[in-house]
């Protein structure tokens, strides 16, 4: 059930955010373009500075920073495929994440993990290519902190199409039986790749499966910042106080293709021309109650691509790994 905001940001977090959602956008526009290159006109995914897939985040920047405001550097996170703007959000370093989305020496895993799988253990973040992984995985770092007697707490990022798979239901019983600082972050963007939620799932909000776990679930409405910021607060200080998990469902956008190169021909016309710009919507809200000023939004967006613009020449300065890096740091 949505519950009214009784949280509300301060104007220092309403600016955090609204910041990182920029950085996060100016960063997809970048990152999208430097992807493609080598790729247009004939689509080759090998090709260009950035091979493999690419799952970008425009439109569920909402998602990260409503959530990520409220924790610090020993809570953990984990990710999707989909991750840049929640790696943003936790803080981790945009130069050592592009040299890594970008494969080279300097970044987060000397290049190895990729866009899917960025790693970066002091800001305790993680992602998975895994659909339905960042479930279990966060659960069992919630578990290592209540053992540890940490105050820290895990957060699981999912899209609404993976919490159909079984890790969902075996990994949220167990953090609702051992009473774990879990929280279930669902980004409901309304698609898993081309197979719509209505389509794939049987209830048409998965916070409501909260009550087969006897935790408290909340729908969080239209991407809201406000409503995000206001339903995690309440999640995050309740796992916490130790009172055990829960479930926020947000409603979100994914702004392009499931991957970029993905024409979204399934989407219908009129789902396509209803979505709306979440950082227009909250720039245009932070002008007119003052807490910003158009001049200050200006100086912000310069300041984001300045940012992305070193990360790029950073990561595109960085050494490619030598060949035998392949067989270092591995599982055999
Ligand atoms: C276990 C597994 N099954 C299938 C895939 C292929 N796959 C990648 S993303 C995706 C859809 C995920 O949809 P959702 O969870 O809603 O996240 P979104 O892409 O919308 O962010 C699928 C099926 C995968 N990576 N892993």
């Amino acid at each position: 059930m949505m519950k009214s905001n009784e949280h509300q940001p301060s104007e220092d977090e309403l600016k955090w955010m609204y910041e990182n959602m920029l950085i996060s956008r100016k960063y997809e526009e970048r990152i999208g373009e430097a992807y493609l290159e080598g790729k247009v006109p004939v689509f080759n995914m090998t090709k260009g500075p950035i091979p493999g897939e690419m799952h970008l985040s425009n439109g569920q920047e909402p998602c990260a920073v409503g959530v990520c405001v409220h924790l610090n550097d020993q809570d953990c996170v984990v990710a999707t495929h989909r991750p840049h703007h929640i790696a943003i959000a936790k803080g981790v370093d945009l130069n050592a994440m592009t040299a890594e989305i970008y494969g080279r020496t300097d970044g987060l895993s000397r290049g190895k993990g990729g866009h899917m799988h960025l790693f970066d253990q002091q800001k305790n973040f993680s992602c998975s290519g895994i659909v339905g992984q960042s479930i279990g995985l966060a659960v069992g770092q919630a578990l290592a902190a209540k053992l540890q007697g940490s105050n820290a707490v895990a957060i699981a990022f999912t899209g609404e199409g993976a919490v159909n798979q079984g890790l969902f239901h075996e990994s949220l019983n167990l953090a609702a039986v051992w009473n774990l600082p879990f929280v279930c972050i669902i980004e409901d963007n309304k698609w898993g790749v081309s197979v719509s939620k209505e389509t794939s799932t049987a209830i048409p909000r998965n916070s409501d499966r909260a009550q087969a776990y006897g935790i408290p679930g909340e729908y969080v409405e239209n991407n809201d910042v406000w409503g995000i910021y206001s339903a995690a607060k309440r999640a995050i200080e309740r796992a916490r106080a130790g009172e055990g998990p829960s479930i926020i469902e947000i409603e979100t956008i994914r702004m392009a293709g499931h991957f970029v190169g993905d024409q979204e021909t399934y989407v219908p016309k009129a789902e396509l021309e209803a979505r709306q710009d979440p950082i227009t919507v909250m720039g245009d809200r932070l002008i007119k109650e003052n807490v910003l000023t158009a001049d200050e939004v200006a100086a912000m967006v310069l300041n984001a691509e300045k940012k992305v613009k070193d990360a790029v020449e950073f990561a595109s300065n960085s050494p490619i790994p030598e060949g035998n890096e392949a067989l270092k740091n591995i599982f055999v």
